[in-house]
């Protein structure tokens, strides 16, 4: 089938740099999607966007080139609850990816059995109204009963703004629960603001809730540029982000994962250098041990429990 982008789609950068940060051995992109393709996957009838294709071959020769070892793939809208693009990335991946998938509450228990045998640890619940239709909770509440028993967990993306009205739906979930690019905080509001505030002390009151830290790039109001005026300067981008982020790393260093969001779905102004976004690692998780924890303990401790 032919599929035909949302008119100002940006494609990711094909050419990232090498990073000069150099990963820790046994680093995860711990957030990242593939996007069909296309004509191999189709986009799902009711997604949001239609984006350029991304695929699994592309993904892990992104891995290769920042020095990544292994991945967690997640399920993108546009895929909606079809699955089959992040099952076959998993398949082909020789164990060095696991995914998390979108389901309906009419999925069978086959079909959760066989997506752990391919890999997937988890499902997504998305709250970012322009990328999904509303579900109910009670449809997700089952499904987080459903999905509880096979020690998966549950993958949430919400907007801080949205954070009061989700508190009781979050905090009464059965399973772990990581939140991603830290609830999408304003980071033009204080960092010891109200609303950041809420999102620090829903991680300290339940011992069960870990971020990602991700996504400088989609969050930074200051964006790519240095102070300098410098494009893609290594010491300038995302700033804005780094306290946000940094406080995030330093509060709670077992509970938080880091991911590229390599292919970057639905950026308006600019598409990272992906070796940029892996130099923005070393502002936000200052020393080796912190550096240690997000890439390689945590997400091994989460999706690769079995090799530790
Ligand atoms: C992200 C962010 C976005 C999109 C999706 O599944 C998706 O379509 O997650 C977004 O547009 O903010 O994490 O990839």
């Amino acid at each position: 089938m032919e599929f035909e982008k949302t008119p100002g789609w940006l494609d990711w950068y094909a050419v990232p740099s090498a990073p000069t940060f150099k990963l820790p051995a046994g680093a995860v992109d711990a957030h990242c999607h593939v996007f069909g393709p296309g004509a191999e996957f189709p986009f799902a009838p009711e997604r949001k966007y239609t984006p350029c294709d991304a695929s699994k071959a592309q993904l892990y020769a992104l891995r290769d080139h920042l020095g990544f070892a292994r991945n967690v793939v997640v399920q993108a809208t546009c895929h909606g609850a079809d699955n089959r693009a992040l099952v076959d990335a998993l398949l082909h991946s020789k164990g060095r990816a696991r995914g998390i998938a979108t389901v309906k509450r009419s999925i069978s228990d086959t079909e959760l059995h066989d997506m752990h045998a391919a890999g997937v640890r988890g499902v997504r619940f998305n709250f970012v109204k322009r990328l999904v239709d509303f579900t109910p909770r009670d449809e997700l509440m089952e499904i987080a009963a459903r999905i509880a028993p096979l020690g998966w967990h549950v993958v949430i993306y919400f907007e801080a703004v949205d954070l009061p009205e989700l508190w009781d739906f979050f905090t009464s979930l059965p399973t772990t629960i990581v939140v991603d690019h830290m609830g999408r905080p304003d980071v033009g509001k204080p960092v010891d603001g109200p609303e950041f505030e809420l999102f620090v002390k829903f991680m300290r009151d339940y011992p069960n809730v870990w971020s990602k830290v991700s996504c400088p790039e989609r969050l930074s109001l200051t964006g790519p540029k240095a102070l300098n005026g410098d494009e893609y300067d290594k010491f300038g981008a995302y700033r804005d982000v780094v306290p946000f982020a940094k406080r995030i790393v330093e509060t709670f260093p077992e509970r938080v994962l880091w991911g590229t969001d390599w292919p970057h779905p639905n950026l308006k102004d600019h598409m990272p250098d992906d070796g940029l976004l892996v130099d923005f690692i070393p502002h936000i998780a200052a020393t080796p041990e912190l550096q240690r924890k997000l890439l390689v303990d945590n997400p091994m401790r989460l999706y690769w429990p079995e090799e530790r």
